[in-house]
């Protein structure tokens, strides 16, 4: 993909109250829709679009990333990665046509922000200005996101592609906490733990409990000892079997509050890979719907 000078432009007479109703109407939809994908919710897809988004950055030439909203077009559109993720942007799209003024980037990023505050994690500081790209030249080619048969070099490496170091990628895969894999999409199974509808720290204290490989004629994944009803995928246990990533989960599954810190910065910074912002341009802390209800 070519490389563009992507610069956080605000629509013209826009502010706070204007994205936190995109932010309300987003999270009554996702509370309207609760019992989807056997009580996941939409948390997982929304979280999961808003990473694929953003997750194709390249630190070194300034590509990908969530400013062009270039999901919508070939290749990227056909990436397997991105297999099922139409769901999460047809669930979007009604907003896009309530408030026109909001870029896609913007809105696919936005719902990631509302999934994991509404499911209990972290406030997520957020910044709009993304704009709409129609320019194919800047769409990312397929492999910028990650193959999870993968080892625990592949991650490292990948993740540092886009700036992150080791305690980030390890922070940033906890969101493993939310949704399932789905055999239609991904050849993988089921969620990672029993509450995949409530962002905590379960990912890491699951993971560092027994796994063994499931015994199944899908692809190589694994199942948890006491009850083989969750699942890791091999990216998963890399961050368990390397001693560069092991550490951080054993610091997150003893500590959530450290853990809520560490996502909600890299998250934040994930969210606006390659983006220029103004200086001291200052993030938005939406408001929770229960804290409105206050
Ligand atoms: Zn995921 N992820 N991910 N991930 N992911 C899946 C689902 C979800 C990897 C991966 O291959 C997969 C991050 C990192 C990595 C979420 C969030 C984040 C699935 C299942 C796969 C295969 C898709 C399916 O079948 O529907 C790999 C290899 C990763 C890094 C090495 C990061 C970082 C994330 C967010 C910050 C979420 C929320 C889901 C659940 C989606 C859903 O539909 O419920």
């Amino acid at each position: 993909a070519a490389a563009v000078i992507k610069i956080a432009q605000v629509p013209e007479g826009k502010g706070f109250e204007d994205y936190q109703n995109v932010y309300n109407d987003i999270a009554a939809k996702i509370e309207d829709n609760l019992d989807f994908d056997g009580g996941a919710g939409y948390y997982g897809q929304l979280v999961r679009l808003s990473w694929h988004t953003s997750g194709t950055y390249t630190k070194s030439d300034n590509t990908g990333g969530s400013y062009g909203g270039t999901m919508i077009y070939s290749p990227e559109s056909f990436d397997g990665e991105n297999a099922g993720l139409a769901v999460g942007r047809d669930f979007l799209i009604e907003f896009k046509d309530k408030y026109p003024w909001i870029s896609r980037g913007d809105l696919w990023t936005l719902g990631g922000v509302v999934a994991v505050q509404e499911s209990g994690g972290p406030k997520i500081p957020w910044r709009p200005g993304r704009k709409d790209i129609y320019d194919r030249a800047t769409v990312p080619e397929p492999g910028k996101l990650p193959d999870a048969s993968k080892d625990g070099k592949y991650v490292r490496d990948l993740f540092k592609r886009m700036g992150f170091n080791d305690r980030e990628t390890v922070a940033l895969i906890g969101a493993h906490c939310l949704g399932k894999c789905h055999t239609y999409n991904s050849g993988y199974d089921g969620p990672w733990g029993p509450s995949f509808n409530m962002f905590t720290n379960d990912f890491y204290v699951r993971l560092l409990g027994g796994w063994h490989v499931k015994k199944w004629d899908g692809k190589k994944q694994y199942e948890d000892d006491e009850t083989n009803s969750f699942m890791m995928l091999p990216t998963d246990m890399a961050l368990k079997e390397e001693s560069y990533f092991i550490k951080y989960v054993k610091e997150y599954a003893k500590d959530q509050d450290l853990f809520f810190k560490d996502f909600s910065k890299a998250y934040s910074t994930l969210l606006e890979l390659g983006i220029s912002y103004p200086r001291g341009s200052k993030p938005f802390i939406f408001k929770t719907v229960d804290e409105q209800e206050e």
